[in-house]
């Protein structure tokens, strides 16, 4: 072959390599080929916008703050910054027992009414689910070592999983949108395993057991109830190395997003170590998975530092692609993770929200389930 065949070969080669590493990097699939359009379009527009932003996220935001519960149209988040999050976390803890409130006593009809609202104005719901032991009874936070193994296919105690993935089912299908399609959430089962304090963590479990339980749930969501509206998230605990985050993963064809949980605990300089190292190793698996990465829980409980947002969060969110971040829920003076009016970090969240890098529900817009960017 002459010389100028090679070049023009070996450059067509590279115009293919370059356009399918575009793909990859800005239109992964979610991994459900089945995702209704709805779904598959947030996913897209999360990854547009994770190329150069950060979606705000907070635990509970519409349902309670600090001093108030369910006051229409109140939040923390709002009353501090002007504007609602644009990621909304929810939990389903007792949903499994046929429970008319969740285990921090949000009544479900109230979170499927906010899931609604949220999804009109082009906000993003997720949730998180502490459930119960199926086998003892005892709470997500009990540490036996038989569970997953007894209710993962072929287990003794598998029907008692099913039951409550069911009832998931019946609670996803009221999350319905004006058409009556699907709404798309964001459903991060059996989350924090790299750590041993829930039932289905590393030291209750092995991770062929975890892998079979996270298998399980997904494809008989899928498969089995039709569930086509759930944007898959995979959150880890603490882990220092790749291998440890990847132990327990479940594999590409059922995970969509990818992060961790990461609380600091009044130690800034470990704090922003141990980030920095997870979200290095996060980076990387996220880009060799075709995954989007998320810090899927943080928080510094009762922020006592006053620039905590400014000089230790926003530093790392703007270091590393971060599709959004979620802070937990606030609960009452001696349990809160956003600020609320006079609060110690409220000025400093008040330039968080400003900084460009950072979205919040008024720069979202309902055309995020609809319209790809
Ligand atoms: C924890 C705390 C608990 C709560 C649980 C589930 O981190 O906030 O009070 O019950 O999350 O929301």
């Amino acid at each position: 072959m002459d010389i100028f065949k090679q070049m023009v070969i070996s450059s067509l080669l590279l115009t293919q390599i370059i356009s399918v590493q575009n793909a990859s990097a800005q239109n992964i699939l979610p991994c459900d080929k089945a995702a209704t359009t709805e779904t598959q379009i947030l996913y897209s527009n999360m990854q547009k916008l994770a190329q150069k932003s950060v979606i705000f996220g907070h635990q509970d935001d519409l349902a309670y703050g600090v001093g108030w519960a369910y006051q229409n149209g109140r939040s923390d988040v709002k009353s501090v910054a002007g504007a609602y999050p644009g990621v909304y976390g929810w939990e389903l803890g007792r949903l499994e027992l046929d429970s008319a409130r969740n285990l921090d006593g949000v009544p479900f009809k109230n979170i499927i009414s906010y899931v609604k609202t949220v999804y009109g104005r082009g906000g993003i719901n997720e949730f998180s689910w502490h459930f119960d032991d199926p086998v003892t009874g005892a709470t997500a936070w009990s540490t036996p070592t038989t569970t997953v193994n007894q209710i993962i296919p072929g287990g003794e105690h598998h029907q008692a999983y099913v039951e409550y993935l069911d009832k998931f089912a019946r609670f996803d299908n009221q999350l319905k949108g004006p058409k009556g399609e699907m709404i798309p959430v964001i459903f991060r089962p059996l989350h924090e395993h790299t750590g041993g304090w829930f039932w289905w963590g590393n030291k209750e479990c092995t991770p062929e057991e975890y892998i079979a339980l996270w298998r399980f749930t997904v494809d008989y969501l899928r498969n089995t109830k039709k569930l086509h509206n759930l944007i898959i998230g995979y959150s880890a605990a603490g882990y220092q190395t790749e291998q440890e985050y990847l132990e327990r993963y479940p594999g590409d064809n059922y995970v969509d997003i990818i992060g961790f949980d990461a609380y600091m605990d009044k130690d800034a300089d470990y704090f922003k170590k141990d980030l920095n190292n997870r979200y290095q190793i996060l980076e990387k698996v996220a880009a060799s998975h075709h995954k989007l990465p998320a810090l899927t829980e943080t928080g510094y409980i009762m922020i006592p530092d006053p620039t905590w947002w400014t000089k230790v969060l926003l530093p790392a969110l703007k270091q590393y692609k971060t599709a959004y971040v979620l802070t937990w829920r606030n609960w009452k003076q001696e349990h809160y993770f956003a600020p609320f009016p006079g609060q110690a970090s409220a000025s400093d969240f008040k330039k968080f929200y400003a900084d460009p890098k950072m979205i919040f529900q008024n720069k979202l817009h309902a055309s995020i389930y609809t319209k790809k960017l």
